[in-house]
């Protein structure tokens, strides 16, 4: 077994004491970073297959997602560029209802990488935190929604859909996360989606130049 499947594997079996070492010996293996996290990404794919066909419940998904965050922790140094350009701030959470934090983590960390200043409002996120990050924090220029449960999605058109007729300006809107997609974003009006960490770097400069 390479030290990558290692970590895909103790991931899965939500081992997060293990993680952080064989990470940091895949890194001294000389593994790419990106091919160190898609491993981890893969890993909640197989876990979130197995909780769908009943074969783990809660706990153990809830495991494996501290196995990854430890994971992640370990690659976060290096994911940080050394980008200097300001593109101002950007306010980003989880919508209200999702407890989900883990790729809207990742979307943080690569933003901000790319030279945002980042206010995390963390999960379950209310429109009116949104509307108060916005109002609290200097030159927010971008406000990102994530969600991954088909469930909340109703929670970001009702955040999407408020922030656009809020009457406050001067920022863009991105949503992102398993169920959106681009054809959704483009129903509530949000001003763009990404479909992972790395387009949502890309989309996040666009629309900020825009
Ligand atoms: Co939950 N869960 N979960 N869960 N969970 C899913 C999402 C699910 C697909 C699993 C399944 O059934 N196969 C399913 C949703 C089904 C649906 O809605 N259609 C599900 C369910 C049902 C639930 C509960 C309802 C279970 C229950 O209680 N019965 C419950 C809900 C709790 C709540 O939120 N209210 C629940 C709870 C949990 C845990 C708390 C145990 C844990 C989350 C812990 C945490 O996040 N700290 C958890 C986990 C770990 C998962 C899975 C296994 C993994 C999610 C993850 O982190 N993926 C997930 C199955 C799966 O994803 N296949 C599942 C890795 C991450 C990097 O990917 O978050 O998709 P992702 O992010 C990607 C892109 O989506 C994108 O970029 C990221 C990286 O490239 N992206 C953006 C994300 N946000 C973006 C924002 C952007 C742009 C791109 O712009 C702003």
């Amino acid at each position: 077994m390479t030290k990558i499947e290692e970590v895909k594997a103790k991931v899965e079996a939500g081992k997060a004491k293990l993680v952080p070492g064989l990470v940091q010996e895949a890194l001294d293996e000389g593994n790419a970073v990106g091919d160190i996290l898609q491993a981890m990404i893969a890993s909640m794919g197989v876990v979130g297959d197995k909780f769908s066909v009943g074969e783990i419940f809660v706990p153990e998904m809830l495991m494996a997602a501290k196995a990854m965050s430890k994971g992640v922790a370990v690659l976060k140094p290096l994911l940080a560029g050394t980008s200097t350009a300001s593109f101002g701030t950007c306010v980003i959470g989880t919508v209200q209802g999702d407890l989900h934090d883990i790729g809207k983590n990742l979307v943080a960390m690569m933003i901000e990488s790319a030279g945002f200043k980042i206010v995390d409002l963390g999960v379950d996120v209310s429109t009116e935190k949104f509307i108060n990050a916005i109002k609290e924090n200097e030159n927010v220029t971008l406000v990102a929604c994530s969600g991954l449960l088909t469930t909340t999605m109703s929670a970001m058109k009702e955040t999407v859909q408020t922030l656009k007729t809020s009457g406050l300006t001067g920022f863009k809107v991105i949503v992102g996360g398993a169920p959106v997609t681009q054809a959704m974003a483009d129903e509530i009006g949000a001003d763009g989606f990404a479909p992972d960490a790395g387009s949502a770097v890309v989309k996040a400069k666009e629309l900020v130049n825009a």
